[in-house]
């Protein structure tokens, strides 16, 4: 297993749109592990292949307390949406800023799991906004773009005197 490098924002790469993926092989199930491990590591909640450069559509997530519940998301689809819930997120790719985003209270997703089977998930709260967080990423959006402008621009001028701070 490895740890991958998570693209920080921002990156242009983090504009991507992933592609489908069109099988689920023992490539896809090493990118997964790796990505799980990269993800427990950071620490984070979950992570999209399009932030560790693999511009397929691939999440991994876990939201669980004891962090056991590793769940995998291959070409999800939003088949439902419903209701309205506001909360602060956080970005491995955007370390350090917590701002909040109104996103859907349930969703209903349709994915692939890592041996290409299909599911469904109904899901609410915490769960939810994690889904939709993932698979912007996965679509080349970054929470930070449902900020104002103003907010994102001085977000971009605080990144940059942060980084001219650590070289
Ligand atoms: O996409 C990512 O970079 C992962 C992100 C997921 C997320 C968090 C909060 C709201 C929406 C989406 C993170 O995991 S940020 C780190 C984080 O939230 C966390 C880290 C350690 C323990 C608990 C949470
Ligand atoms: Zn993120």
């Amino acid at each position: 297993m490895a740890i991958l490098q998570i693209l920080q924002y921002p990156d242009p790469r983090l504009h991507t749109i992933a592609k489908k993926v069109l099988q689920v092989n023992d490539i896809t199930r090493k990118l997964i592990k790796n990505m799980a491990q990269t993800m427990y590591a950071a620490p984070g909640v979950g992570l999209a292949a399009t932030q560790v450069d693999v511009h397929e559509q691939i999440i991994v997530m876990d939201v669980s307390e004891l962090h056991n519940e590793l769940r995998v998301f291959i070409n999800p689809e939003i088949l439902h949406s419903s209701g309205e819930q506001e909360g602060e997120e956080g970005c491995l790719s955007v370390p350090g800023i917590y701002e909040n985003v109104r996103r859907a209270d349930k969703v209903t997703v349709q994915a692939l799991n890592q041996t290409g089977e299909s599911f469904t998930l109904e899901a609410e709260g915490f769960l939810a906004v994690c889904i939709q967080h993932e698979m912007d990423h996965l679509k080349g959006k970054v929470f930070v773009e449902y900020l104002s402008q103003l907010k994102q621009t001085r977000l971009r001028a605080k990144l940059k005197k942060r980084q001219r701070e650590a070289m």
